[in-house]
């Protein structure tokens, strides 16, 4: 099994730190964003939108990082799933809040705060204060759900925890106002506590 990646992004780590804390086999395939390997016509043959994470398993591919998570979990037995259609319901109700809501707000953010800053280029900052408001809107809906609770569901770790906390993979660079929000910092914590969540830390730039 290949998993498509690019060593700075956040969306290929969740993927990457998964199948490690699995133990699943996968080989890792470091695409080069400055050479535009992922608009590559063999790349487009295994993910059309151009972009990472995404596994080739044989003849078959999938694309979109929650989709690779399901994909990677579904491998063993693990209770990363869920355990009930109640745990089911809410896995995937905040893998989708993850995508829809909070991963268009991360981006810009990570753009305005992180990466035109290593590039000693002006944030936009209409751009960036419309984002973080946003975000601390999401974060207090983020911060009352893991009120009381070590995770997000079944108070284990489940793929919601790593769908999530892929987005948080640039907090700290982004400025992210994490210290008004303790259940998402102490949540955060637990994951980056984890050994495949370090192993896979994107190199730092600036
Ligand atoms: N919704 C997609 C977003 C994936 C995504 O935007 N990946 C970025 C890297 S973090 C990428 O490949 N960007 C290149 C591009 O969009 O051209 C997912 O969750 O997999």
């Amino acid at each position: 099994m290949e998993l498509y990646h690019w060593p700075m992004s956040h969306n290929g780590r969740k993927a990457r730190a998964l199948a490690r804390h699995l133990g699943i086999e996968v080989e890792e395939k470091a695409l080069s964003m400055q050479d535009k390997d992922h608009k590559a016509d063999a790349y487009l043959a295994i993910n059309p939108m151009g972009q990472v994470p995404a596994i080739k398993d044989g003849d078959y591919a999938v694309w979109e990082a929650n989709a690779v998570l399901i994909y990677l979990a579904a491998q063993s037995q693990n209770d990363l799933l869920g355990q009930s259609a109640q745990e089911w319901g809410h896995i995937t109700q905040w893998m989708t809040w993850q995508s829809v809501e909070l991963s268009p707000v991360v981006v810009p953010l990570h753009v305005e705060n992180y990466f035109k800053r290593v590039r000693g280029i002006h944030a936009d900052e209409t751009r960036r204060d419309a984002a973080m408001e946003k975000l601390r809107a999401l974060l207090a809906v983020f911060d009352a759900a893991l009120k009381g609770k070590g995770y997000l569901v079944g108070n284990r770790l489940t793929v919601a925890d790593f769908a999530v906390a892929g987005d948080f993979t640039y907090a700290a660079n982004a400025g992210f106002p994490l210290s008004d929000f303790p259940n998402v910092a102490r949540w955060l914590e637990s994951v980056e506590a984890l050994p495949a969540w370090a192993d896979t830390t994107p190199p730092q730039i600036g």
